[in-house]
């Protein structure tokens, strides 16, 4: 069994209902077992500033499902709610879900970079995925408990839901 470390994001059409929603179609889906989710944070955006703050957790998750298979499930999950894929970069999305973690692999494939390549300094991922998994160590030895301690909060506050 594969354990997967994905992070959640939305800034667009009830953020907070589209999170619901992919937690929601991750727990109902055959192939996906054990979800666990973090807090939801609310988030200032990375990249254009003329857009409103994002909603970010991280989830983690088994599945006997390749990386690539895994990819497909999640893009799956953001078409069907709504995703239009030719976003401008870092730009406004109603549902981004990217893999960070598969196990301890590396993949460098054509569709997909794991771990993620941007995970490492963003606040709205190390947070709540330290809220999960505090003990995390990434493929390159990594903690993810020294990289929280190094990255500002950035205004990312904790809500409930
Ligand atoms: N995702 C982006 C671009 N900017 N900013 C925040 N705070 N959270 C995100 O998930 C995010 C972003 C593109 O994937
Ligand atoms: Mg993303
Ligand atoms: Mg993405």
């Amino acid at each position: 069994m594969n354990l997967v470390y994905i992070g959640l994001g939305a800034n667009l059409n009830d953020p907070v209902a589209q999170l619901r929603g992919a937690i929601t179609a991750l727990q109902a889906h055959n192939e996906v077992s054990n979800v666990v989710v973090s807090p939801f944070y609310a988030s200032k955006p990375m990249g254009p500033q003329d857009q409103p703050d994002y909603v970010n957790a991280v989830a983690a998750f088994t599945t006997a499902l390749t990386p690539d298979a895994t990819l497909d499930v999640l893009q799956q999950i953001e078409l069907d709610y709504g995703r239009v894929r030719k976003d401008e970069r870092w730009g406004p999305r109603t549902l981004d879900l990217d893999i960070l973690l598969f196990n301890q692999e590396v993949v460098e494939t054509a569709r997909l970079t794991v771990p993620h390549y941007g995970m490492k300094v963003r606040e709205f991922v190390i947070y709540p995925l330290f809220d999960i998994a505090p003990e995390l160590v990434m493929p390159c030895g990594t903690r993810i408990a020294d990289l929280k301690q190094h990255i500002p909060a950035n205004g990312l506050v904790p809500f409930a839901y």
